[in-house]
């Protein structure tokens, strides 16, 4: 692989002060598609994931519990790595930001921002966020009638005041918009680039960098009774997991990464604070941003409180893991928020998966089995409508590919599946069963196409289904190594007379239990 063009991707580093919850999960299945999109796709791949551990919302939450942050974090964050883990993510990492080789990264961030000039000491006196572990600005907060004061996100602000090494952020806006400007790619979707660009040119305030009202952080570098704000080392994990600060590690290669994969809610921090801390200590900034929506489950917002906070571990139990991936990628535009329930999830995998593309699957490969003796047809002359067909599944790739390149995973899903619609509806078409008297040579005709047909969906919709997809591909008996994009096409055509194991299901329909 090493002449293969690198991408690193990144998801954003989870706060484990509580368990995973959907929306996590959500985020590590996105990441983890986009990252196999471009492994299949030819690309030298890095993915990094993993827990954001210091902070005041840690700690307060330890403190809750009985615990030191130290152990709070050990916990939960076992806890997240092993979500990712039975997500199937393909994460080549996952950092923890309590580790010295994060520690050292950091520290070396801040002396490089010092030696240029743009760190100094002076008092902060202003709201913050814990929930958020954010400081807003007085403009961007409410008192509410319930007597507390609230920040944009909802969440209470507390007053602050306190001494405070500061960022000169406000130095920063002339270069950030020219950046967004040079960069149209540099955020996306449009509308956060929007969001962004317009709160950057109402003015930035330089950034407090520092807390000295508890310890559980990273030390200011002889800074006595500071520990960094935590997204100063939160944001750090991109480069200290791809080797930072040590620039001779051939990780190194992959910095700057091409896309970190974020919530809408912490764009600012991504697009605004990292590419100025960057920027100041002369380190590339990343090529590209992209903020998902938020998950709500029927219309609510998840809450401890409201009791509607799903587990992944048991949404992967009760639906099974692609099911659960593809749902979300297939239900939700990339980008906006999103609904779920148990309902829509039932209807869109016993709909798209076990109706459509496995009913043709099976029905197909049955035929195949018995009239054929388990053997890939033979393929005669093309009549119109195969050539149709095979067209538009050798077009998937282009569209396919266009579409993830933006992150526009629905995009690529939808035109997959309007492809599996078309399939199936060539198939009841042709109705491969009544030429098996009439006319054998084009009923083997039929079911080749239809084969090869499935063979280009179950490549191109691994990134989504990893374990399914290559079920399928086992069964139409393609060998492991043809199994990446470059077999896409007239290139990969399965060849008449390879033998098939016995056919199997691979998407089973989800059948509610009933009470006894
Ligand atoms: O923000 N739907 O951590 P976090 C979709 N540690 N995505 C959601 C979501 C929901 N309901 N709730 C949260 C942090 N997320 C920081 C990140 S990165 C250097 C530091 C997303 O545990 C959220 O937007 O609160 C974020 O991208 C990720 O989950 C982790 O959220």
């Amino acid at each position: 692989m090493s002449g293969a063009q690198k991408f690193y991707i990144t998801t954003a580093i989870s706060y484990p002060n509580g368990v995973p919850h959907i929306g996590h999960a959500y985020e590590a299945i996105a990441t983890d598609t986009l990252a196999r999109f471009q492994r299949l796709d030819g690309r030298e791949v890095y993915f990094l994931t993993g827990t954001d551990e210091h902070g005041q919302k840690m700690l307060q939450t330890a403190r809750r519990e009985g615990l030191t942050a130290q152990a709070l974090a050990d916990r939960n964050s076992a806890r997240f790595r092993e979500m990712v883990g039975v997500l199937g993510c393909s994460n080549d990492d996952f950092i923890r930001t309590s580790e010295p080789r994060h520690h050292a990264s950091t520290k070396e961030l801040w002396r490089r921002m010092v030696e240029s000039g743009d760190i100094y000491k002076d008092s902060y006196a202003g709201w913050y966020s814990v929930r958020d572990e954010a400081y807003y600005q007085e403009g961007e907060t409410e008192l509410r009638p319930d007597g507390v004061r609230y920040g944009p996100q909802n969440t209470p602000v507390e007053w602050v005041e306190e001494e405070s090494y500061f960022f000169r952020l406000s130095a920063y806006q002339e270069r950030l918009l020219a950046h967004y400007e040079a960069n149209p790619d540099f955020i996306g979707p449009d509308e956060r680039r929007n969001e962004v660009v317009s709160f950057v040119k109402r003015g930035l305030k330089d950034l407090s960098m520092s807390r000295t009202t508890f310890d559980w952080g990273i030390p200011v570098p002889a800074g006595a009774g500071h520990v960094m704000y935590v997204w100063v080392d939160a944001l750090t994990n991109y480069i200290t997991g791809v080797g930072f600060p040590d620039e001779t590690s051939p990780l190194w290669g992959f910095w700057p990464a091409d896309l970190h994969i974020i919530g809408k809610d912490i764009t600012r921090f991504h697009t605004v604070y990292w590419p100025a801390f960057l920027m100041s200590a002369g380190i590339p900034t990343p090529k590209r941003v992209f903020a998902h929506g938020f998950l709500f489950n029927r219309g609510e917002k998840m809450s401890k409180s409201v009791g509607n906070v799903i587990d992944p571990f048991s949404l992967v139990e009760t639906y099974g893991l692609d099911q659960v991936r593809y749902f979300f990628l297939r239900e939700v535009p990339f980008g906006q928020d999103g609904n779920y329930s148990h309902e829509a999830i039932v209807a869109r995998v016993n709909a798209d998966l076990a109706n459509d593309l496995g009913n043709l699957a099976q029905r197909s490969l049955s035929m195949i089995a018995k009239n054929l003796e388990a053997k890939v047809p033979v393929l005669g002359a093309l009549a119109p409508q195969d050539e149709a067909i095979l067209a538009q599944a050798d077009g998937l790739y282009e569209v396919a590919r266009a579409a993830m390149n933006r992150q526009e995973i629905h995009v690529a899903l939808g035109a997959i599946w309007t492809c599996v619609g078309d399939a199936n509806r060539y198939f009841a078409g042709e109705a491969p069963w009544a030429l098996k008297k009439t006319d054998p040579a084009r009923m083997e005709t039929v079911l080749y196409v239809t084969a090869e047909v499935i063979r280009q969906i179950a490549i191109l919709a691994q990134p989504v289904m990893p374990a399914s997809c290559n079920r399928l591909l086992d069964q139409l008996a393609v060998a492991a190594d043809a199994r990446s994009f470059a077999a896409l096409g007239p290139a990969g055509r399965l060849v008449p007379g390879t033998p098939l194991p016995a056919p199997q299901g691979v998407f089973p329909r989800y059948v509610e239990e009933t009470a006894a």
